[in-house]
């Protein structure tokens, strides 16, 4: 017998309740229970660790009618995490997470999303510029025992995205149950030799973190702040080992935690290149030894493990040197601490591996100020005992807070007002930053991207253009992307028209 995934919905209040107050120097409110150790730690002490890192399926999607269709089912599965116990999961497909999705730039795709999770939800097309109405945000709930069919036409460029469930109030326990995958978009045109062989140069990495109990489940504290587990899966296992060919080989890494923040980087400090942002390829490589992502931000890597056949290396979160980041609550031992992620035992190359370092990889069109037809602000709050807000008010389904003319360009001005950080990520369009706090941003960070981590006090500008699709009626998010705080308020609704 599987135990089933235990859904409940927690409100901010009913965590909030007990606990004695604490008074912090910032004028703030806490409750004990938030600080340092905002999260119950594991209670299984045998967790399963160090198998084979598991590569999703590649879905590569079967042409009718000149589409591409795909099929997605929504299901409870079972793992074992903890030996002899059972795990309940929320799956795509499978038993965790769900197929890579395999998509061309121009293609004109099709995806059947099933439900059959006994309770409703939706699937978002995380970075996807697309109708609103497809989108699979709040608004687009598919019901239990029904199918929801996705259909758009493939403009963005080359990059790594990534689907998941985006219903009201309920994201966060849904994507901690193992609702997740990745969407990689090619681009046919493409002339540049990287690592694209799926599941042995070219390897998806997505990381999250879970509690694990004694009896093998998730466990899903629920506090709004946000939950943070202390056991880290990658692809759905726990600090799982990977065979990589001694060659040049790209990771294309997702936070896909609810809300732990990692600073990634290997156990040598070896110099690695980023080369692509949430919604593209950069420029040029961008040399580094750290590599910071918030929740929902993506980042394609190059790791050079050429004639190092024999050796082992550890993907790790020097989550320790994140200066500003780690919170005074909703902290807990880890974020202060460096953990191993994943273990890199090099093996032979492949025939025919990649083996330089593009000098250039993308001509990125900077959108000039001077077409700007519009600033918004947007102002993140929390308070202790007040609600989640963007601009005073928290989110509201039947309540439409920005309306932005198709063709425009707008700068959007992120204010974070708050002492805890908040990865800020816009539905449908790409953007790019602008500024932080009036200086240009990292150069790791100057590409294309649908999600900006907004550190506490600090204002992040974005500059973007709304293209292509109006719908008065079908508003796109904008939220934080730490899900307990988008379940808890903090997100907005936004139309596109004529
Ligand atoms: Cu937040």
């Amino acid at each position: 017998m599987t135990k089933r995934f235990h859904m409940s919905r927690r409100t901010f209040l009913k965590v909030a309740a007990g606990g004695a107050v604490v008074v912090l120097g910032g004028g703030y409110l806490f409750r004990d229970q938030f600080l340092n150790d905002g999260n119950p730690s594991s209670t299984a002490t045998d967790v399963i660790r160090g198998q084979r890192l598991p590569i999703p399926d590649l879905l590569t999607g079967t042409e009718i009618d000149g589409k591409q269709v795909y099929d997605l089912t929504m299901q409870q599965g079972s793992m074992v995490y903890v030996p002899g116990k059972q795990t309940a999961t929320f799956a795509y497909n499978g038993n965790i997470l769900g197929p890579t999705l395999l998509m061309h730039k121009g293609d004109e795709v099709v995806i059947n999303v099933t439900n059959q999770l006994g309770e409703p939800t939706t699937t978002h097309w995380h970075g996807i510029h697309l109708p609103a109405i497809m989108d699979g945000g709040p608004h687009q709930i598919i019901d239990d025992g029904s199918t929801w069919q996705a259909q758009y036409t493939i403009m963005n460029e080359e990059a790594t995205f990534w689907y998941h469930p985006h219903l009201e109030g309920m994201t966060a326990e849904h994507v901690y149950a193992g609702l997740a995958g990745l969407l990689i978009v090619k681009d046919p045109q493409s002339e540049l030799a990287l690592p694209d062989q799926y599941g042995s140069d070219d390897i998806p990495l997505i990381v999250q973190d879970k509690i694990i109990d004694a009896d093998g489940s998730f466990n899903y504290p629920g506090t709004n702040f946000g939950v943070k587990g202390d056991q880290f899966l990658v692809n759905g296992a726990v600090t799982p080992v990977f065979d990589a060919p001694a060659q040049l080989v790209r990771f294309r890494l997702l936070n896909g935690s609810n809300a732990r923040f990692y600073n990634f980087g290997f156990s040598d400090d070896r110099q690695f290149h980023q080369i692509g942002t949430d919604g593209g390829l950069l420029e040029r490589p961008v040399p580094m030894t750290r590599l910071r992502l918030s929740n929902g931000e993506r980042a394609e890597i190059l790791v050079d493990f050429s004639g190092q056949q024999g050796s082992q290396v550890r993907l790790m979160s020097f989550s320790s040197e994140l200066d500003g980041i780690n919170p005074v609550y909703n902290s807990n031992a880890l974020d202060n601490s460096t953990f191993d992620l994943m273990t890199i035992d090099v093996v032979s190359a492949t025939a025919n591996p990649t083996t330089d370092l593009p000098a250039s990889l993308a001509t990125i069109s900077r959108i000039e100020e001077d077409q700007v037809s519009r600033t918004r602000s947007f102002e993140l709050e929390m308070g202790f005992s007040g609600p989640m807000t963007i601009n005073g008010v928290s989110m509201d389904m039947d309540r439409i807070d920005q309306t932005v003319k198709v063709d425009d360009t707008e700068i959007w001005e992120v204010v974070n007002s708050s002492d805890m950080p908040h990865p800020f990520h816009v539905h449908d369009i790409q953007f790019l930053v602008l500024t932080r706090d009036g200086s240009p941003p990292a150069d790791n960070e100057a590409g294309w991207k649908d999600t900006v981590l907004v550190m506490p006090r600090e204002t992040v500008r974005i500059i973007t253009r709304f293209s292509d699709y109006t719908d008065p009626d079908h508003p796109y998010m904008f939220h934080c992307h730490i899900l307990e705080h988008e379940d808890a308020g903090m997100m907005g609704q936004f139309v596109v028209v004529a």
